[in-house]
């Protein structure tokens, strides 16, 4: 098999990527481990920047997502009992989406196979070869029968334990960055009608929580847990006690409840490998970074990795200039570090952290008090939040 650029992994960044050549007339071959079906039901991210909704504008997957998905204007910061809004259109002009990311990747799935471009589902021992060649090439297993794909690029967009990274060419002189958090999110799917309109974020005590939602009929809820705890230890009963007791505010507000149809624990880091590129393999999205979910922003951050990604392969097949694709490190690394930050602050700010001395807890009380009282700090929360950067 022979291509222009050899895409691994059919998350959001893989998928969009291939979408995007596509649309400036690039080949690319996609290959994911995975089944079409896994892939379209894995639950994960909710909430899409407006840079993001252009992204997927610009590639033509955009339209069930303006037609189902819900426009925030607004989130909340819940906290000492009280609610309090943060206007980010006001403060900033512009809105998020809140779209799961599992109806994207249909809709880009969809995109892809409809313009006959090559997604191959289920492959199995795939290697990278060749990077710092002209001509690299990928082998993987496919329905039993092993394939190469001889490309002019590759690009590893297979997440945060795919094959890629590892494949990158001198590691002795690749940095990590690393912090992981000595909590995790227990995540559940209910079905019921939204608690609220805006995602609600509270700091409590007991630990955080999250108020989001994903159709008319299906709320998204998660809380601060031990990460090495289990679902089995929780009940439903046990988690509404928990969810209530963390979100309950003095204006008699109250979850709804509802069938809880999934229960999962995700463990939380903030993780920057580097450089993003080697020779001719670059890295995408989750395979190079990752945030901690409390600022919303990892598919974010893969759909403008891919963006740049899109625009250097531009360059390069109407141009023949690199001058694009060299500096995808610098460029990309730009925004990946004011997400990690933005990540990292709203991380600290929202979590009970077991070992903040009591004027750490009330540090982290004035910082909320701060930020709801001052225009300046709530507009640089919106900023963040939405992407106004
Ligand atoms: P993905 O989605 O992990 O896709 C990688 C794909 O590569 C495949 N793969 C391989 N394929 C072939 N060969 C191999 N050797 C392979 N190894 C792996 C995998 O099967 C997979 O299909 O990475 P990508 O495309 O970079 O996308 C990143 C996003 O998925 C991720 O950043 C977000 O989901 C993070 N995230 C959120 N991001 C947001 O922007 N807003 C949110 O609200 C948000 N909430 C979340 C989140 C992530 C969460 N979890 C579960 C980590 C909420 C949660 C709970
Ligand atoms: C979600 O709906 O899954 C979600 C929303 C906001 C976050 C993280 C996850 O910050």
């Amino acid at each position: 098999m022979r291509t222009q650029v050899a895409i691994i992994g059919a998350g959001p960044a893989g998928l969009l990527l291939s979408h995007l050549l596509h649309l400036r007339g690039i080949e690319s071959i996609v290959l994911e481990s995975r089944s079409r079906e896994e892939i379209e039901a894995t639950i994960r991210a909710g909430v899409l920047e407006q840079g993001t909704m252009d992204i997927l504008d610009e590639a033509g997957v955009g339209e069930r997502m303006h037609r189902e998905g819900a426009l925030h204007r607004g989130i909340e910061l819940s906290f000492g009992g009280q609610r309090h809004r943060i206007d980010l259109t006001e403060l900033t002009g512009k809105a998020i989406m809140v779209y799961p990311q599992h109806e994207v990747i249909k809709d880009l799935v969809a995109a892809r196979l409809s313009a006959q471009g090559q997604v191959l589902f289920e492959v199995s021992q795939v290697a990278v070869h060749g990077v710092e060649t002209e001509s690299p090439s990928v082998t993987f297993t496919h329905r039993g029968e092993p394939y190469v794909i001889e490309a002019d690029f590759v690009v590893g967009a297979d997440g945060f334990h795919g094959v890629s990274r590892p494949s990158m060419p001198q590691q002795e002189q690749r940095q990590d960055f690393q912090r992981i958090y000595p909590f995790g999110w227990f995540g559940i799917l209910v079905e019921s009608a939204p608690s609220s309109d805006e995602l609600i974020y509270a700091q409590h005590e007991r630990g955080f929580a999250l108020i989001s939602t994903r159709t008319p009929t299906v709320q998204r809820l998660y809380f601060q847990c031990d990460p090495s705890d289990h679902v089995d230890n929780w009940s439903d009963d046990r988690i509404w006690a928990e969810l209530h007791a963390r979100t309950e505010t003095n204006d008699g507000w109250r979850l709804k409840e509802g069938r809880i149809f999934q229960k999962g624990i995700i463990g939380m880091r903030s993780f920057v490998s580097t450089p993003m590129q080697g020779g001719r393999l670059f890295l995408a999205g989750d395979a190079a970074h990752i945030v901690p979910p409390t600022g919303a922003k990892g598919l974010n951050l893969a759909a403008s990795d891919v963006a740049l990604l899109a625009r250097g392969f531009e360059q390069f097949y109407r141009q023949g200039s690199q001058e694009r694709l060299h500096s995808y490190t610098e460029d990309a690394l730009k925004r990946i570090w004011r997400a990690e930050y933005f990540s990292w602050t709203m991380t600290r700010l929202l979590h009970t952290f077991a070992d903040a001395t009591p004027f750490e807890r009330e540090m982290q009380r004035a910082e909320l008090d701060n930020i709801v009282a001052s225009r300046a700090l709530a507009t640089s929360l919106a900023e963040n939040y939405v992407g106004a950067f």
